[in-house]
């Protein structure tokens, strides 16, 4: 395999921190053995999980007052394939890309598979995108894209989603994200009854499209870019449409596309309930939409997300099989940082949601116990995880200390010395 952070060094930063983390793995250890806990199958958990990162989340983001470059960041698939494979090497949690076109278009994507493949890269959910305009394009999307009035447009759009169905078989992907930005900005610019009715039957022709074990991921967002309506704004609305796509259609959770405050959790049982949790889109904000990074703002919530996963999980309800991926926007930090960070909080929620005595809360729950089944759902939360985390990452191969490391093998400045410069500009690139 062609992985770009040397193996040699990854052992030499191991070999300085693998007494510390021997000691405190013991140490934790004995800790849950005391609960009955075997942290080595805990362990084993955490090596089988894995989250997709975003090839966007690769290039440093921006807001709509401005993007800082950073030297040495990629601008193409390839070099963000490449950007993916270091985070995946010290991270060991990332083997999946989720491509978003036009931004990861190529001549050849048998060629950009096998790409991938010598990175030992898979391509996860691809994505489509019609909230932008392309160089060229026919008919714009400036007031609608599926939910357009205009036919024209509402063709184009589903044609452009197809389009992103046959790239992806051809790059070993089986489902497809549709996230649309239409809605509204002002009260009566369009009847809120029609638009949805228009964008179902978009839907419904990619949805016709879909090969026999495809998925089709509803992605819901409250505002932006439209600020007044949106057309599919609630996990109200993505369920409604949902099951009335059909069986291969469930609902995407981007946990900042939510008003502030709401209980995402519940959210996420709600639509296990009704067999219809597709994925998620990870990221954590404080205000909107920020795509910060996720669990550095509300980590309990995340914990309380991977709670109810853990629940689902024990309780399938005729199937469950969330597909799980990082959308983020890393505009001050470097992205592989960033994005290892984030699947390391990722992973410890889910080792920490491994850890609630199932059996003591759902008594205590029955009981009504309330404080009982409040702590012990807040001790699993209070447990530190990282030896366990790192232990896994180490035995995968990955860096125990990641960002030592990183940062070590000056990567991303021999990038900067080897890729053209980003310019100047607004939003991703
Ligand atoms: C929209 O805000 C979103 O969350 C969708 O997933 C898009 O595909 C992605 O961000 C990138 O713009
Ligand atoms: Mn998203």
């Amino acid at each position: 395999m062609n992985l770009p952070i040397s193996a040699d060094l990854i052992g030499q930063h191991n070999a300085a921190a693998l007494p510390a983390l021997e000691d405190d793995f013991a140490a934790l250890g004995r800790k849950l053995e005391r609960n009955g806990v075997d942290i080595e199958a805990v362990k084993e958990r955490a090596k089988g999980w894995s989250v997709a990162v975003p090839s966007w989340g690769a290039g440093r983001g921006g807001t709509r007052f401005a993007k800082f470059p950073l030297a040495g960041e990629p601008t193409n698939i390839h070099e963000k394939l490449e950007d993916c494979a270091v985070i995946h090497q010290l991270g060991t949690t990332t083997p999946r890309v989720s491509p978003h076109f036009p931004w990861d278009c190529v001549d050849d994507y048998a060629a950009l598979r096998e790409e991938a493949g010598s990175y030992g890269l898979h391509f996860d959910a691809v994505n489509s995108n019609t909230f932008q305009d392309q160089p060229g394009q026919e008919h714009t999307y400036a007031t609608g894209s599926l939910a357009s009035t205009v036919e024209a447009t509402r063709q184009q759009a589903v044609a452009h989603n197809i389009d992103c169905i046959e790239i992806g078989q051809q790059l070993g992907s089986s489902a497809i994200t549709v996230w649309v930005g239409d809605g509204t900005n002002f009260p009566g610019q369009q009847d809120l009854g029609r638009s949805m009715d228009r964008y179902l039957e978009g839907a419904a022709q990619i949805y016709a499209a879909l090969p026999d074990d495809w998925r089709m991921m509803l992605e819901h967002k409250m505002f932006e870019p439209a600020f007044y309506s949106s057309v599919i704004s609630d996990w109200g609305s993505s369920l409604m449409a949902a099951q009335e796509l059909g069986d291969k259609c469930k609902c995407l959770v981007d946990l900042g596309h939510h008003a502030p405050n709401v209980n995402i959790e519940q959210i996420v049982a709600r639509l296990h309930r009704a067999g219809k949790l597709g994925g998620f889109h990870f990221n954590d904000s404080k205000y909107g939409d920020d795509d910060l990074d996720s669990g550095s703002i509300n980590p309990h919530q995340l914990f309380l997300v991977f709670n109810e996963l853990v629940e689902a999980e024990l309780d399938p309800r005729g199937g469950f099989d969330p597909a799980y991926m990082i959308d983020q926007s890393h505009n001050v930090t470097d992205p592989i940082e960033s994005m290892i960070a984030s699947s390391e909080t990722i992973a410890g929620c889910y080792v920490r949601a491994q850890l609630v005595d199932r059996e003591a809360l759902h008594a205590a729950q029955e009981a009504n116990d309330v404080m009982l089944a409040f702590r012990t759902l807040r001790g699993a939360y209070e447990t530190d995880v990282a030896p366990i985390l790192a232990k896994a990452r180490a035995e995968a191969g990955g860096a125990i200390d990641w960002l030592g490391t990183y940062r070590a093998s000056q990567y991303r400045d021999r990038k900067a010395q080897e890729r053209k410069a980003v310019g100047l500009g607004a939003g991703i690139v």
